[in-house]
């Protein structure tokens, strides 16, 4: 990543919701145009970061977030699991750092973590850091001493999600408030923890209020590190099921303003991907996406096989330098997967 004067100066915090309202407003080529020439002057533009996601603690879930398939609120069919067992997610993260992921991002059903399952937590992040991965977790609300906590066991990221605008928040959890959610971040950012924060489209917001998500991020001093940008995952016996479909535009338009408003961070195109076609990823790509989840679940709903976005950044030209690592050794040729790995052999 490019770190000049220069450059840094481009960083901004002061964001107007009426300059990103405009930003989100221009025609699709000159927006595209601006956010791709942004990326390239912090990012190499063929590079796409790789995290794996893990549900270490699954469903059964106190909150009423509309969009979660977690919530105890709503009958998903869902089936609970409590806390893994250590070692059972350290096996999970060796596998994923032998499938080429950087980073190994672990998720909770929690309001907020207990002071019981703290010590488990601290345990998983120390194992997975001294795999050599990047860590990252997402617990729910923390307060002061668990941040600080997290931090000395040497959790890289913290992620927590400030969802929609601050207006429309209310439509979609009532159990927490959009100031809890600052507060937490505030905590990660105290302790010297990297910050992973975005949101959710196809909610039923309005323009305005993915204006007022995206300056609520870009307002943030310092900016998220990673900001993911996820498309809604209906899921049947949720509040949101049945809602209208997201434009894709808008959701490449979501992903460029992203870009623009805060230059050095990752934007991570994150949850849904199974639903996009490889022309909408790579509209986003283009957009200034640059992390994805690899591996084939999410938290609890599917994402897309390894082999179709091992495809898709082969018919791209995307450069992972994990996941090109951790090719297998290929004896026969003339199968389709010699050609796939020799279309990586960047
Ligand atoms: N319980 C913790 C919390 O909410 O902070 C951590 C896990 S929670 C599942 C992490 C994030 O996943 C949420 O903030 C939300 O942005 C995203 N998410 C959950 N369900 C989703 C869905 N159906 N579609 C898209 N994103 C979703
Ligand atoms: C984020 O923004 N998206 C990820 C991660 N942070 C934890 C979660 C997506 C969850 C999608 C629904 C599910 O699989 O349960
Ligand atoms: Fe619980 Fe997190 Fe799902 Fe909300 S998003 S219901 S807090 S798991």
């Amino acid at each position: 990543m490019m770190q000049s004067q220069e450059f840094q100066n481009e960083v901004r915090h002061d964001w107007s919701r009426e300059e990103v309202s405009a930003l989100l407003a221009l025609p699709l080529n000159d927006l595209l145009f601006r956010a791709q020439s942004t990326h390239r002057r912090y990012f190499d533009p063929n590079r796409v970061q790789v995290s794996t996601l893990l549900s270490i603690k699954t469903g059964a879930c106190p909150e009423d977030c509309a969009y979660c398939p977690q919530s105890a609120h709503y009958n998903t069919g869902l089936e609970r699991e409590r806390l893994m067992e250590v070692d059972a997610v350290l096996e999970k993260a060796r596998a994923a750092k032998a499938s080429g992921a950087e980073r190994f991002c672990m998720g909770a059903a929690w309001r907020s973590p207990s002071h019981r399952d703290m010590p488990y937590v601290l345990a998983m992040v120390r194992g997975v850091k001294a795999m050599g991965l990047e860590t990252c977790m997402t617990l729910g609300m923390l307060d002061a001493q668990q941040a600080g906590q997290l931090a000395d066991a040497g959790l890289d990221y913290y992620n927590h999600n400030l969802d929609t605008s601050p207006e429309y928040y209310g439509e979609i959890i009532t159990t927490r408030t959009f100031t809890d959610r600052l507060e937490t971040l505030d905590y990660v950012r105290k302790a010297g923890m990297k910050v992973c924060s975005g949101g959710i489209l196809g909610m039923g917001e309005s323009q305005k209020d993915r204006a007022g998500l995206l300056q609520s991020l870009a307002t943030l001093n310092p900016h998220p590190d990673s900001v993911p940008i996820n498309q809604l995952v209906r899921v049947p016996g949720t509040p949101l099921a049945d809602g209208e479909s997201l434009d894709p535009l808008d959701f490449v338009r979501v992903i460029a303003v992203a870009r623009i408003l805060m230059p050095a961070s990752y934007v991570r195109l994150s949850a849904g991907r199974e639903a996009m076609s490889d022309e909408m990823q790579a509209m986003c790509f283009f957009a200034g996406a640059n992390s994805l989840f690899y591996g084939e679940c999410l938290l609890t709903t599917p994402n897309p096989e390894a082999s179709r976005d091992q495809r898709l950044f082969a018919r791209l030209g995307i450069n992972s330098e994990a996941i090109a690592a951790a090719k297998p050794a290929v004896k026969t040729p003339n199968t389709e997967q010699t050609l796939f790995y020799n279309a990586m052999a960047f």
